[in-house]
Formats: C-alpha cells, structure tokens, sequence
C-alpha cells in the first residue's frame, strides 16, 4: 500500500475552465485514494458549480495566502504539484525549505511535480518523469520532475476515479434526460455540445435541423457559458425542422459526466472534458484549445491517429479545428453516413477499452512519489 502523503496542488487560472476542472479532479481523486491534499487557488469561483460538495480530504486555499506565507502550513508538504507550469509562490517555497532544514535529522525534500498539459504527440513519452534540477533560490539542490499525462503506458496516463465504471453501469440516461427536461424518446438522437466558437458550427445546425442524423430527429444539449453563446449568435430558433435545442445550466462535473454518457455523440474541448468523452465511449469530436502558432493542430493530428476513423469523421474534426487565417471560409462538416457511423461508434469503444487497460494518472503520481520517497 502506498503511503498516505500530505499534497499541495497549485493551480492558477489562466482562462476557462480546463486549469481548474483538471486540478480539482486530480485532487479528488487523490483524496479518494487516502491521500491529503490542499488545492491552493488564484480563482476558484466555477467550484461553485463544478463541484458545489467539495470532497472529502480535499481543502481549498487561496493561492494569495501562499503568497505571504512566513512558515509552512501544518501538516507539512510532502508532494508539491504545480499544474501548467505555474511557479510555485516564493514564499511558500521558501517557508517549505526552510521548515525542511529545522526538521531534525536529514528528513527528505518533498516530491516536486510539475504536471503538463495533456497530448499525444511523440514528444511526452521522451519528456515524461525526467528530473529537472533546482539551482536558484531557496530550494536550489532540489528536483522537480515533470509527469506528462498521455494515452501510451509510457506516459502519466489519464484521470480515471477508481468507481468510473461502477458509476457508469448504474447510469440510467433515460432518467438523467428526463431529469433536464429533454424527451428521451429511443428514436431521438442525443448531442451534447460544448465548444468555443467554431466556425463550421451554423452548418452542422443546419444540416441537424434539415436532416437530422440519418432522417431521425436529434435533441442538442449546450452546456453553459462559450457553447450557448455561439449558439445563440446562430440565430436558430430553438425547435425547428429535425432540430431542437436544450441549454444547459452549468452542471457539477459529476453531472458533466452524466451528459456526455447519455448523449449518442459528444463535441467536447479542451483538456478534461476531452478525457471524460473517451470514457464516455461515444463518438466524439474534439475542439482543440487554439493556439497562435498552430500548435494545435500537431496535436490534434497525433490524438486521431490513435485511431482510425473514418474519413468523414476525420474530416468534421478538420472542419471543427480550422487553420487559422483570417477571413477564410468556414468548412462544411461532412456528415457521417450510417456505415461510418457504426465505424465511429466502434472506434470509440475500441480506444477506450485500450486506455482503461492502463493506469490511470493518479495511481500512477501515487506510486512515482511513493518510489520516489
Ligand atoms: O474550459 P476548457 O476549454 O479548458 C481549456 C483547456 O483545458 C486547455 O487545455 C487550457 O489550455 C485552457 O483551458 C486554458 O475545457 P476543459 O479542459 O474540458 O475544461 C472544462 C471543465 O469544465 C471540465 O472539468 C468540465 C467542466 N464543466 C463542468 O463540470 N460543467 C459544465 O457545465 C461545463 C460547461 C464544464
């Protein structure tokens, strides 16, 4: 059994919602699995919907307070997680060290982690787990490692709470719709959306309301926030043609899950709702974080290939994630016909049975400080 180990998980918000929604499932899930942590953070106002509860073993601090620490919080730090290459505050680092040396004995540094963004491109399982020396400041002899969350054995794999699949085979989506308001009925195809503002979205309204999926009706479900704005600026009416549309209000993450299961498609983003679509095991279509550079689009090519969809669905996916040139056109989404369709789905539960053989991120965190230690 690994140790129960005191963690400090430092999360700042940059934008949205990935920072925050990642760094709360990672410190749940840790609590989960005995161990204790306190998530210090800069902004923490959306855990008021993304996890109204709170969790057991979890506390929440301000990050300003770490800012003007002048002696370490009790109990003292043994893993230090610093999410997105947020520097850890000075102060608490300084307090850390400084705590460290007046511990009688030669009682050990504590872990330091630094936790990357997530993709599966080649470059996260050369860089995942290597040490990377301190030699300013304070904590200078120290290391900190980096640990790469991926989709390979060969990286941090993803956040999966030990109950998922208990959770997920005691679901029953019929109610779960019922419960927001959306007729379940067997013949309706249900979508979950949940985006920034894609360019190519007005078509795929239009062809949902013109012809549905495969002449059956389909009921959108649009999360709160970004996803309902774009929406809206596509000037539909909320039920026409073979198309009606739900908002959302924002739901907890627990909740976020039971969307995504009880939909037959989900268009996700980002980081983490990415990952609870693949656990959800329906046909998904991503839309990347964009980035200036174009970085994305690397990214996005490495996460299709490790599958092989069908064309049309890879094609929604460019459509869904265009280059980025100003004034350019929006591409049309082409449509999956049934064929595809039964390809996509099978995909789909072919790639998340392959991750669910591997070990999930936090077990995996768990037993490399534990190693470590
Ligand atoms: O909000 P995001 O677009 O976050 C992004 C990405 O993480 C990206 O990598 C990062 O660079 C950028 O932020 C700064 O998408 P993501 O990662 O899916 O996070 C959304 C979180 O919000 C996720 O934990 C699910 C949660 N959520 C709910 O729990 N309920 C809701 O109703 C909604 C809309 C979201």
């Amino acid at each position: 059994m690994p140790r129960a180990l005191q963690w400090d998980i430092f999360c700042r918000v940059i934008d949205n919602h990935g920072d925050l929604g990642v760094c709360w499932r990672l410190s749940r899930d840790l609590a989960s699995r005995g161990q204790r942590v306190r998530l210090w953070v800069d902004e923490p106002r959306a855990l008021s919907w993304m996890a109204p509860q709170g969790a057991p073993g979890v506390q929440l601090r301000p990050w300003q307070e770490a800012e003007t620490l002048t002696e370490a919080p009790q109990p003292a730090t043994q893993v230090m997680v610093e999410a997105f290459g947020c520097e850890l505050p000075a102060a608490f680092v300084a307090a850390t060290v400084q705590a460290q040396r007046g511990r009688p004995g030669h009682a050990p540094a504590p872990a330091w982690i630094n936790l990357e963004y997530l993709s599966a491109e080649p470059y996260v399982e050369r860089n995942h787990a290597l040490p990377s020396p301190v030699l300013l400041g304070p904590a200078a002899g120290w290391t900190k490692h980096f640990f790469y969350p991926g989709f390979t054995p060969r990286t941090g794999g993803l956040l999966r709470e030990a109950d998922l699949l208990t959770r997920q085979a005691s679901f029953d989506a019929p109610a779960w719709l019922v419960s927001q308001g959306v007729a379940a009925e067997a013949h309706t195809v249900q979508a979950s959306l949940f985006c920034y503002e894609p360019a190519a979205l007005p078509g795929l309204l239009t062809h949902w309301r013109q012809a549905g999926h495969h002449g059956r009706p389909v009921n959108l479900l649009v999360t709160a926030g970004r996803a309902w704005g774009a929406v809206q600026a596509c000037g539909l009416p909320l039920n026409e043609g073979l198309l009606r549309i739900h908002p959302l209000p924002y739901l907890s993450q627990l909740e976020f899950d039971h969307l995504l299961w009880a939909c037959d498609i989900n268009l996700v983003r980002g980081e983490d709702s990415l990952v609870r679509a693949l656990w959800a095991g329906k046909p998904l279509v991503w839309q990347l974080y964009p980035q200036d550079d174009g970085a994305h689009e690397d990214k996005l090519r490495a996460f299709l290939d490790l599958s092989t969809l069908p064309p049309c669905a890879q094609a929604w996916q460019a459509a869904w994630n265009p280059v980025q040139t100003p004034g350019a056109t929006a591409l049309p989404v082409p449509y999956p016909d049934a064929q595809a369709w039964a390809h996509w789905q099978a995909q789909a539960l072919d790639l998340r049975d392959r991750l669910l053989a591997q070990d999930d991120l936090a077990s995996q965190l768990i037993g490399f400080v534990d190693k470590s230690g």
